[in-house]
């Protein structure tokens, strides 16, 4: 195990001093300590791709080492620049990669994470790109080695860490302020939305959302069709438009803030959609609360204008109890659509709140076509 701050110290000792990426329950350590420490510079973005972009943008303006976190199932989004862009064959751009492997060989994972952690090191050298697994303070040597090979011979490298190498900061753990005053919390909303559907069919986000609606639904034999995208993170807009304009069902969208920013586009395709019965509901925690809660800097999005924009007919707004019981009937019966619901919660769920196992998944994907 290893601490964020050995972590940091060392690769500010390699003149490493800007990071960008997105965090994962693997990474987060690195994340926080990156936005604490004052002489480094952290950009979380919306998608790993952006976090490759951001290290080349920071490598050409400055000539100096970018470093990019990211968890090893968003690698996908940032391949295309790491392979057409970055790469010894093109623009030969180093970067150093800090990339969480969950699914590791050996190590018990969830279902989604496995062909993943089992793919990711020949995935790395078949992209040329060079790695070493991080697990210990000895294993710092292994970085100085690595960030000197990326200089002399400018080639993205790579640090694979295991979940819990980081050792948690104890001073780092709490969300930012202003999400500690919001009462409403996602499960007492997902409570009462599911105990007042009629028909609807719920399809729900990578991070908490989906694992409470399961929750939910097994305590009070709720049956509504439901799919959770456990991995696709950002992808559950355009599977939720797309099964609503295939199948002409009342089609809830469930997603949190991080899954809507990753790829956002995908509301490009909403005019070409035009069902009227689409209901797009979005939790606006401004975090990645599911992986240990960083900070998403999004207090200055103007959300209303991003779905009227986008084409959505309706937007409501809650950050109450009492806003969300009464936009739920406008929501539910809104035949008029597409419509857009965002809610701003605080954090917190269910405690011991359940993870989907194979044999959930295989049950949801039966009852969902039945
Ligand atoms: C492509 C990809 N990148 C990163 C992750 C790691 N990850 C899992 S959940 C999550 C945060 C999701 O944030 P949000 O949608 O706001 O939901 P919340 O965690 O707040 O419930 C992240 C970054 C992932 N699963 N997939």
């Amino acid at each position: 195990m290893i601490s964020s701050s050995q972590l940091i110290n060392k690769l500010k000792k390699n003149n490493v001093n800007f990071f960008s990426g997105v965090p994962d329950s693997c990474t987060l350590e690195l994340s926080k300590i990156a936005s604490k420490d004052k002489k480094v510079e952290n950009i979380v973005v919306a998608s790993e791709g952006l976090g490759i972009s951001m290290g080349i943008g920071y490598y050409l303006a400055t000539n100096k080492l970018p470093c990019v976190y990211l968890q090893n199932s968003g690698l996908g989004n940032a391949t295309d620049p790491l392979t057409n862009l970055s790469n010894k064959e093109i623009f030969k751009i180093p970067l150093i990669l800090f990339i969480g492997w969950r699914g590791a060989p050996g190590v018990k994972d969830e279902p989604q994470h496995i062909i993943q952690g089992k793919i990711l090191r020949n995935t790395l050298s078949n992209m040329n790109i060079k790695f070493e697994n991080i697990e210990d303070v000895k294993d710092l040597k292994k970085i100085d080695k690595l960030i000197k090979y990326a200089k002399t011979n400018l080639r993205t490298v790579a640090f694979l860490i295991k979940s819990k190498v980081l050792i948690q900061n104890k001073k780092l753990l709490s969300l930012p302020k202003r999400n500690l005053k919001r009462d409403l919390k996602r499960y007492q909303v997902l409570e009462i939305l599911l105990k007042s559907l009629n028909q609807e069919t719920i399809i729900s986000s990578v991070g908490y959302n989906s694992r409470e609606i399961l929750q939910i639904k097994k305590k009070n034999s709720i049956n509504n069709k439901f799919f959770p995208l456990i991995g696709g993170m950002g992808h559950t807009s355009a599977l939720a438009m797309s099964y609503n304009h295939f199948s002409k069902e009342k089609t809830i969208c469930i997603d949190g803030d991080g899954s809507f920013f990753m790829h956002l586009g995908a509301f490009l395709n909403l005019n070409q959609i035009k069902n009227k019965n689409f209901k797009y509901l979005l939790f606006n925690n401004e975090s990645h609360e599911s992986i240990g809660g960083k900070q998403i800097d999004s207090k200055h999005i103007k959300f209303k204008k991003i779905f009227e924009g986008f084409g959505f007919k309706k937007y409501i707004f809650s950050n109450s109890l009492k806003s969300f019981k009464k936009n739920l009937k406008i929501f539910l019966k809104n035949n008029n659509g597409p419509i857009a619901w965002q809610i701003n919660i605080g954090k917190g769920t269910f405690p011991n709140l359940i993870r989907p196992t194979k044999s959930d998944l295989e049950m949801i994907r039966k009852q969902f076509q039945k």
